[in-house]
């Protein structure tokens, strides 16, 4: 080497991990529609992938186009993003970066081999008890985890939730937020159904509120992906809710189960719910499942 030659550091600008090329994600085939463009299944091969043995990996994308969306609209996207980035847990999407530097953006999740939730539980009605008891203290797991982070979700629901092998996934983060209290714009389109009796009156999200959802998520898994509140317009349910009506559980459903449901996530006082750490340890208890 020539040691009379000026030392050079060519230091590349650092990327972030999530920052991905399109020429990584390969499209495959249309999952269905999103928020802001299809949602596909495809490939993600990581640059050095095949020098560490690794395989491509399959994964959902999220397609958007700028030109379609409105400002608020792009925040959405890039929110959702920033909040999925640090998450890592068994019953919470996977996110794997986005690619935004051409035209559709690209946002890279892990695929869920049987899709959103609700549609399962339609598609599949003869799933034993067992099945629907373990994907609801899934559900509470993936809930717990992300308020162990400080985040509230806002939109827990079975449509909300994918199913992999065997595991619900908590999904679309969208509408998620740094807690612990977030006043709802009152103009905003809101999914009445799944809203806690606080949220309606005074348009209030707080972990409790999520814990209310999460109860209208167990009566849909229980339920077989029924909507919650069937026998109910979304004007009667604002109404009801506010008086004091309550579902009731199909009649499988262990009734300890259903009482807690009632009596911890959906009672008008919040103090008086349980936390989601309470609340799987009450389903781990009652189910007898370690982890
Ligand atoms: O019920 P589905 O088949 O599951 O139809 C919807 C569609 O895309 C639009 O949201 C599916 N989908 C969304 N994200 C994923 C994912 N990460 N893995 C598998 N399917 C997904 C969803």
């Amino acid at each position: 080497p020539n040691c009379t030659e000026p030392l050079i550091l060519i230091r590349p600008i650092m990327r972030q991990s999530w920052e991905l090329d399109h020429e990584s994600v390969v499209i495959q085939k249309k999952l269905g529609e999103g928020a802001f463009g299809e949602v596909c299944m495809g490939e993600l091969r990581l640059k050095g992938s095949n020098k560490a043995g690794g395989k491509p990996v399959k994964v959902a994308v999220k397609q958007a186009k700028i030109g379609n969306m409105t400002k608020e609209q792009i925040k959405e996207f890039m929110r959702e993003a920033r909040i999925m980035r640090p998450l890592s847990h068994p019953h919470v999407v996977k996110f794997y970066g986005v690619a935004a530097g051409e035209e559709p953006l690209y946002m890279v999740m892990e695929l869920a081999s049987n899709g959103s939730l609700d549609s399962y539980l339609k598609k599949n009605p003869d799933l034993s008890l067992e099945r629907y008891n373990e994907m609801v203290l899934q559900a509470a797991w993936g809930i717990e985890y992300l308020h162990s982070l400080s985040i509230i979700h806002r939109d827990i629901a079975a449509r909300n939730c994918l199913y992999g092998d065997r595991a619900v996934k908590i999904s679309d983060f969208g509408l998620s937020r740094p807690g612990p209290i977030y006043n709802m714009d009152p103009k905003k389109n809101v999914p009445i159904r799944w809203l806690a009796i606080e949220t309606l009156t005074q348009f209030v999200y707080t972990y409790k509120t999520d814990v209310w959802s999460f109860g209208i998520l167990a009566w849909e898994i229980y339920s077989k992906g029924v909507e919650p509140y069937p026998e109910f317009s979304v004007a009667q349910v604002n109404q009801q809710v506010r008086v004091g009506y309550r579902m009731e559980f199909p009649p499988t459903v262990n009734p300890e189960v259903a009482k807690t449901v009632l009596e911890r996530c959906w009672c008008e006082d919040p103090n008086m719910r349980f936390t989601m750490p309470e609340l799987v340890q009450f389903l781990k208890n009652f189910f007898g499942m370690r982890n």
